[in-house]
């Protein structure tokens, strides 16, 4: 007997028969109200829940009115509403590879699935369509060559982001359509480093003669060594996003790339809060210079940088700053960075580091400053290039327009500050950019490519902060419009699907966060055309810009005007170049990974059920397997379907069209119709109805085999 796929022995048959019974109603949802009673007469296992908000797993031993008494595994007997219970699973359903594949799709059941799976350092599930990787903080062992070769042989298919990148890979070579693999969860939660796999498998299988995809793999360490820093969630943060386009040859080897960086947190560079840090090339340039760069850029220890030490946060835990500088200075090499950059470069941080050193004198009595002669200055001038008059003046006075002419003020304290903030992260932003079109030159994408390319997609989350900056505003905003093409993609263009094809399907609700966009991008009545409208004012402030928010969007749901300056935007996951990003990913073959953070500690062996749930809500992934176990998964095209299964129809029944060649093997195998449905164009198959199929076909062609071995052994 088969089970959505899985070989069962015959002593389980009965537990899925009865878990397929109680599910099995027309939509294949459940009607658990009505199974109540069944439950109790076979004693099977309901789903509790406690005060503390957790669910546990029991009995229901009787009921009375709408009240059950269910004892817990613990031997406690509790008294429960019958409707708060949920039914649980059958042990033979105890860690599925996919959550699709559970009788009761319920949170506790899935929650259960997952935890169940990571206690055996079974890390990734599947969700439908959507592969969930769930961080072990930890070495789980299932990567490196090994690995690689047995998933590109089919040795190993149970999911893998391994298993992911080579279905894009195989339905790039085999389609001819550009792919891309979209990675996204809560900060800590392992986007970037699935992204580093995944990177591995195409390098390992799409590698060449000239060892491009060496060059690929080292850009990670430079990359980082820029854009990520130590975060209160993550010890190694990426503070940017990522798309990196590896492109491939007709013979399917890689022959180039391109990497997209986009929101770099700049203000990282001069503010910090505490348990924090600055991007790591900082700390790995003060503590892995050698000597004669050391005095070249007059550069001290990082306790010595004012814009580093505030947050009394140097080093990390288990990680080596001077030995990351060595492995930086030999990725920089590969991606042939030459000499006289290099030096540049370092001058560049050097200098941004003496600039957070550089302090103002107010000029007494007087509401201006001028800037403390010193070490800082000079320094800086050295590194950037100019003289030390030139660089107090201007961060001292703005130049403002009178008439014709242009005069000079002298700045407030708050002003210089800020001014020269600005001018640290004016340089740091730019050599961030900079980095890139040099990376970007080494891999060039070269004449051998054909344009087919898979996308990696490597974004941060969502995030709310007590007080959330412009920064925060952008990078939720490209949230939202990932989540809308997440969105797109499994729900809507599915359902697009079935109505096209004449499948009756009844509309699976879905949340929807175009409202959210709206009040965002609208133009004129929304948040960034209001914000450009009220920069144009002189007298503009945080304000009247507040004020103008709330005059305008009180109507929209997602927004929400708060006390004087503030105003809260909802998003999706709670209380730009993106159109381009967006536009270049409608164009690909989407493959979605949602990374899960176990705990808040990065420890390994912790599974913090509630923070787990949390994240399975935010991002959609528990109505993605309804909508994709209520739905059909399998689909062929009639004459796909006619092919490969025709010919184990009896012969004095084959009828000519492939639709009706369809039917009938449906009918001839005892297909329930509940279980599938005929389009105009394919035939649509709920999860598991097609294992059965390919197996009645393997067992009719090997015995073909066996009769044409046995025939050719005679005419010898
Ligand atoms: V952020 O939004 O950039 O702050 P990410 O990218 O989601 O975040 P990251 O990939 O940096 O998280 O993972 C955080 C840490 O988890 C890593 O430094 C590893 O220590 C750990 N991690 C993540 N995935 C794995 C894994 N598959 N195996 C082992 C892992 N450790
Ligand atoms: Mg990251």
């Amino acid at each position: 007997p088969y089970f959505d796929g899985m070989v069962v022995d015959e002593v389980k048959k009965d537990e899925v028969l009865e878990a397929n019974f109680i599910k099995s109603t027309k939509s294949g949802r459940v009607e658990w109200e009505d199974n109540v009673g069944y439950f109790i007469k076979k004693k099977l296992r309901v789903w509790c829940p406690l005060a503390n908000g957790k669910w546990e797993s029991g009995k229901i031993q009787s009921t009375s009115g709408d009240e059950a008494f269910v004892s817990l595994s613990n031997g406690n007997v509790v008294k429960v509403s019958t409707g708060e219970l949920l039914p649980s699973n059958p042990d033979i359903l105890e860690g599925v590879d996919d959550l699709i594949q559970l009788s009761f799709l319920n949170e506790p059941s899935v929650i259960h699935n997952l935890k169940y799976r990571y206690s055996q350092d079974t890390i990734y599930s599947k969700a439908g369509p959507v592969l969930i990787a769930v961080n072990p903080f930890k070495d789980v062992q299932i990567y490196g060559n090994k690995f690689v070769t047995a998933y590109r042989q089919k040795l190993m298919d149970n999911p893998h982001v391994y298993a992911i990148a080579d279905t894009a890979y195989k339905e790039m070579m085999g389609d001819g359509v550009n792919q891309s693999i979209i990675i996204s969860g809560e900060s800590g939660a392992g986007k970037t480093e699935t992204a580093k796999f995944a990177m591995q498998y195409l390098a390992a299988i799409g590698g060449g003669s000239d060892g491009i995809e060496h060059e690929i793999l080292k850009t990670n360490c430079i990359l980082e060594a820029f854009g990520n820093a130590k975060t209160s969630r993550n010890d190694n943060s990426s503070r940017f996003g990522k798309l990196i386009e590896i492109h491939f040859s007709t013979l399917g080897k890689i022959c180039g790339a391109k990497i997209q960086t986009f929101l770099l947190e700049k203000s990282r560079v001069v503010q910090l809060t505490t348990v924090e840090r600055s991007y790591h090339i900082f700390y790995q340039l003060c503590a892995g210079a050698p000597s004669l760069l050391k005095e070249t850029l007059n550069l001290k220890t990082a306790s010595e940088y004012n814009y580093l030490n505030q947050s009394d946060c140097l080093t990390i835990d288990g990680v080596d700053d001077a030995k990351k500088f060595h492995k930086l200075m030999e990725a920089l090499d590969v991606v042939q960075i030459c000499k006289e950059d290099k030096e540049h470069m370092f001058a560049m941080l050097a200098a941004v580091l003496w600039l957070g050193n550089i302090s103002f004198q107010v000029i007494n009595n007087e509401n201006h400053v001028e800037v403390q002669a010193d070490e800082a200055v000079t320094s800086t001038a050295k590194l950037i290039g100019c003289s030390a008059e030139e660089l107090m003046l201007s961060l001292s006075t703005c130049k403002i327009q009178a008439g014709k002419d242009s005069i000079a003020k002298r700045l407030t304290l708050q002003q210089a500050i800020d001014s020269r903030d600005a001018l640290a992260k004016f340089i740091y932003g730019n050599l961030f950019d900079w980095l890139g079109e040099q990376i970007n030159k080494s891999l060039g994408v070269g004449k051998q490519c054909t344009g087919r390319s898979i996308s990696i997609l490597d974004i941060y989350g969502f995030e709310s902060f007590k007080k959330n900056s412009f920064e925060q505003f952008c990078i939720n905003y490209a949230n939202e419009r990932l989540q809308q093409h997440f969105n797109r993609h499994l729900f809507k263009l599915e359902q697009e699907e079935y109505e096209l094809d004449g499948v009756d399907w009844t509309k699976v609700e879905f949340e929807d966060n175009e409202e959210c966009l709206s009040l965002i991008e609208k133009k004129p009545l929304g948040i960034l055309s209001l914000l450009d409208e009220e920069s144009n004012f002189p007298k503009a402030s945080d304000l009247t810009f507040a004020n103008k928010l709330k005059q305008h969007l009180n109507a929209n749901s997602c927004f929400k005007g708060e006390r004087g300056r503030a105003f809260c935007v909802r998003h999706y996951a709670g209380e730009g170049q993106l159109f381009k990003l967006m536009h270049q990913l409608e164009n690909t073959t989407p493959h979605f990974i949602r990374c899960i953070k176990p705990n808040s500690k990065q420890l390994p062996g912790i599974y913090e059920e509630d923070l787990v749930l949390q994240q399975l809500r935010c991002c959609g992934v528990l109505e993605v397997v309804r909508i994709s176990r209520a739905g059909y998964p399998t689909r062929m095209t009639h004459q796909e379907f006619a092919g490969r299964y025709g010919f184990l129809l009896s012969e004095n029944h084959v009828p000519r069209d492939p639709l009706s060649i369809s039917v009938a093997v449906l009918q001839q195998f005892n297909v329930l119709p509940e279980m599938y449905q005929v389009g105009y164009t394919k035939l649509y198959l709920r999860s598991g109805q097609a294992g059965a199929l390919e197996d009645r076909r393997k067992q009719v062609l090997q015995g073909i085999l066996g009769i044409q071995k046995c025939f050719r052994g005679r005419q010898a």
